[in-house]
């Protein structure tokens, strides 16, 4: 009799704590970035089969995003989640994305996040602000919500409320597609990667004397020849224009821009090797598949040469969308200083004729830059970087030592180069942009760029294992304020995402600095 009676106590007692599941601590949520504010409540909302995402009439881009963050949970919730368009979509039930003036304040891709017990409310000023939310709401939802399989709920997420905003417009990393090719799945998969961590910009380095990976419909050999090999004597490749619209359109539709490279005057044996008449002497030179730097240029003072660039440029501007063309420029050790700056002016001239702003590795700096221009800080030393601030240009923060995901994280990470020194997790977060160079304050910086060079790799697998775990905190350093970053609170947060990258299947390194969870 006891026991059926104790039966008879437990039982419901289980029942109700079935429907109520333990509520979350927003406080406890290891967010990265880390928002500007927080504010915990103490509960939880908790979203099932029956939660539906609200949107606004007539709102297609915020519908998108609706649909993006449905798409998202499916796998791993098996919800099919309803999208309802709504006059007033502030109803008492689901998951309103409302496009509000009155955020304003918090610009493009700021968001306001309100949840509650039995709704959230995601408002912004502009669609990224939405999406960007949306990629918060991620990273409060079980780690297991990034499975591609089915798994078990509850699917909770803490209540309260956060407000934030990015410190700098540009967040982005860079990939080489050239020193290893990178077909269109593995760069959509890396622009997933920028997304979940509120990244907004991938440059692609489309050509070097390796290769070149963008076709040129008026210049067709430097596919057919400039993109037949790579490091190593392998296969190469290049991107059709339809491919390379595919991969705008996807970084698009998550609030990321393309920016291309195409290096000059240096970095060019792959044409060198398409077109005799843009070498000096009117010789094809040979294809190149190994590693060095600094040794061809285009012959820069034929006029052939600037007809080449500005056909390259021409096209590549009618196919992206960004407002900046990156025109390379570092390394040219073999084209004379005062060919260099007569080379830089003129292409200068030849991007902004397409509508374009020019964007170049530091060293452009050499020669006279218009205030739209940009320059990407990449060497040790700055003093390019200097140069270029000094005539008004803004600087792109990337410093080898700092923030060059190709280089090894120790003395025996079996991938990457360390002419920079090695980059371990913590020193790759330990240091800010507005700090970095003397003479260069935040009014000049633009923001954050992590590049990943691949002489060394090979396969997605590498880019992972280069890129996780220090992607996050270059994500953390562009978007988060100062104040809010600290290496021994940071480590923690970082180490809590390790459930999360099995879920995604990243193959990351497992540095010893980081408490995995
Ligand atoms: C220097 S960084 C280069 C690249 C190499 C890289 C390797 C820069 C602007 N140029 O050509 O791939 O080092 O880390």
């Amino acid at each position: 009799f006891l026991q059926f009676g104790l039966a008879l106590l437990f039982i419901p007692m289980m029942l109700f704590s079935c429907k109520k599941p333990i509520p979350k601590d927003l406080n406890q949520e290891n967010l990265i970035p880390k928002p500007v504010s927080l504010t915990a409540t103490g509960s939880s909302f908790e979203w099932t089969k029956n939660t539906q995402i609200n949107i606004q009439t007539g709102k297609e881009e915020v519908r998108e995003i609706a649909a993006y963050l449905a798409d998202f949970i499916a796998p791993s919730t098996g919800f099919k989640t309803e999208i309802k368009e709504l006059k007033k979509p502030l109803g008492s039930r689901g998951i309103s994305l409302i496009i509000n003036e009155n955020q304003k304040d918090l610009g493009e891709e700021g968001y306001n996040l309100i949840i509650e017990s039995k709704k959230i409310t995601l408002e912004a000023f502009k669609p990224e602000g939405i999406f960007r939310g949306v990629q918060t709401i991620r990273q409060l939802l079980p780690a297991k919500i990034e499975s591609d399989s089915l798994q078990k709920g509850p699917w909770l997420i803490a209540s309260g409320t956060i407000m934030d905003y990015p410190q700098y417009g540009y967040r982005g990393a860079m990939l080489d597609v050239v020193r290893h090719f990178f077909g269109i799945e593995d760069v959509k998969q890396y622009i997933d990667y920028l997304a979940a961590y509120k990244m907004n910009v991938l440059h692609l380095h489309l050509s070097d004397d390796q290769g070149w990976r963008i076709e040129i419909k008026s210049w067709p050999k430097l596919t057919e020849i400039g993109g037949k090999t790579q490091v190593g004597g392998g296969k190469g490749g290049y991107y059709t224009q339809e491919e390379y619209q595919e991969i705008v359109q996807y970084a698009k539709e998550r609030y990321i821009t393309i920016i291309p490279e195409i290096d000059m005057p240096g970095h060019t044996n792959a044409a060198l090797a398409s077109y005799a008449e843009l070498n000096a002497d009117n010789k094809a030179c040979e294809l190149y598949t190994g590693t060095r730097v600094g040794f061809s240029t285009l012959a820069t003072d034929k006029e052939i040469t600037y007809q080449f660039v500005d056909d390259v440029i021409r096209e590549l501007a009618a196919i992206t969308p960004g407002e900046y063309i990156h025109i390379g420029g570092d390394e040219s050790h073999v084209t004379k200083k005062k060919d260099y700056i007569k080379f830089v002016n003129r292409v200068q001239k030849i991007v902004q004729s397409h509508g374009k702003k020019m964007m170049g590795w530091a060293d452009v700096a050499a020669a006279s830059l218009d205030e739209s221009s940009v320059a990407q800080f990449w060497q040790t030393k700055p003093e390019n970087a200097v140069k270029a601030v000094k005539q008004n240009v803004k600087v792109i923060m990337s410093p080898a030592s700092l923030a060059y995901m190709d280089m090894q994280y120790d003395s025996l990470c079996p991938l990457g180069l360390h002419w920079a020194g090695f980059v371990p997790v913590d020193k790759a977060y330990n240091w800010t942009l507005e700090s970095i160079v003397e003479g260069i304050a935040k009014k000049d910086i633009l923001g954050i760029e992590a590049p990943l060079w691949t002489e060394t790799v090979e396969t997605m697998d590498d880019i992972e294992f280069l890129v996780f775990p220090r992607l996050p905190g270059y994500a953390e350093l562009g978007w988060s304020p100062v104040e809010n970053h600290s290496w021994d609170e940071y480590k923690f947060r970082l180490g809590m995402q390790q459930e999360r990258f099995e879920f995604m299947n990243i193959n990351y390194y497992k540095s010893e600095l980081i408490p995995w969870q």
